[in-house]
């Protein structure tokens, strides 16, 4: 009845943005991720509580925002049932992020990745990882990608009830020596969360539509490259994915954007690197932070320079990683 799961966060090459379905949690369009680690997720469940507890990083949470966490709980409760084991009870979680919390580094996908492992390990119910991924992404899109290491597809799938929109791993983490630097820009939770901000370019921005008709073939171009090991076409997609979502959302009414000052400098930065011969790309998420990508010989160098860049104040060091390890 208990378990502890770590899971890493992955970081979109090919960004997710929009739902088709917001009660399932079902995205508009599929997308291309890598798994990251060290850092990660490390998440404890005990079922047979009175209710349901849950400790984020050291602070149990108030009943209004243990609520999305029941739901969740829910899903794995109805699934024991079905199977015919002993009611669950409710679960005690506790949490623990070794990067910032809800700040654009992709916490939300480790998080709920390491919980849908954790719930269903210490439930004894058996999953396939397929159907982890589809559990994880009813906590959050991004987090049905964690469920798999090294190179992710999510796809959108077609089906009403969502069982085909789950992720698939495509290479693995050891497929291509690359290094992930999060250039930490501006710290502390983000105005507009990614779940208000995708809601909204979807439903205001003239740009909403055309940015779902660039995923497909982004998704697939990517994965060509990364077969290839072709950094610079890898660049090229993956930029262009990053500043489509990003146009669409900041098109939206009010506009949705992320950015700060230190957020478009280090795009400068890294661009001009690159004129100069020094492969690296760059990455935005929801939030002010810029993520480099870089061939693993050049992790150092390039986090030196990204640590130069005016308004970063740290650089996290981060390498593509496995699936969630299960430790009991
Ligand atoms: C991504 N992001 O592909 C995109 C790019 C942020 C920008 O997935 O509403 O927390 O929980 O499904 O997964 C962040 O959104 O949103 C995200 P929900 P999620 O990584």
């Amino acid at each position: 009845m208990h378990a502890t799961v770590t899971a890493h966060p992955n970081i979109a090459l090919v960004k997710y943005w929009g739902k088709r379905d917001r009660a399932l949690n079902l995205p508009a369009a599929g997308s291309l991720s890598l798994t990251l680690g060290p850092v990660g997720s490390r998440t404890s469940l005990r079922w047979g509580a009175e209710q349901d507890r849950v400790s984020l990083d050291g602070r149990w949470l108030h009943e209004a925002e243990v609520a999305p966490f029941t739901r969740f709980l829910d899903l794995v409760r109805a699934r024991a049932q079905r199977v015919g084991a002993a009611p669950l009870g409710g679960a005690e979680v506790v949490s623990e992020n070794d990067f910032p919390t809800a700040a654009g580094l992709a916490s939300s996908s480790s998080g709920f990745a390491a919980l849908a492992v954790a719930a269903a390990k210490a439930a004894g119910v058996a999953m396939s990882p397929a159907e982890l991924s589809e559990l994880a992404r009813r906590g959050s899109g991004s987090a049905a990608r964690s469920v798999f290491g090294g190179f992710v597809r999510m796809r959108a799938g077609e089906r009403a009830d969502g069982t085909d929109a789950v992720a698939e791993p495509v290479f693995d983490a050891d497929h291509w020596p690359l290094s992930m630097l999060l250039g930490v820009t501006v710290e502390g939770p983000k105005d507009v969360s990614s779940r208000d901000g995708m809601n909204r370019t979807q439903e205001t921005s003239p740009y909403f539509g055309p940015w779902v008709e660039t995923v497909e073939p982004a998704v697939e171009a990517a994965i060509a490259a990364i077969a290839a090991r072709d950094f610079e076409r890898l660049a090229e997609v993956a930029e262009a994915s990053a500043l489509a979502m990003h146009a669409s959302a900041i098109a939206a009414v009010p506009g949705v954007l992320y950015w700060r000052g230190a957020t478009v400098e280090a795009v400068h930065a890294v661009r001009s690197w690159r004129a100069a011969g020094i492969p690296a790309f760059f990455t935005i998420d929801a939030g002010p932070h810029v993520k480099v990508c870089v061939p693993r010989e050049d992790e150092e160098r390039v986090a030196e320079m990204l640590r130069d860049v005016p308004g970063v104040s740290r650089v996290i060091v981060t390498r593509p990683a496995g699936a969630p390890v299960v430790h009991g």
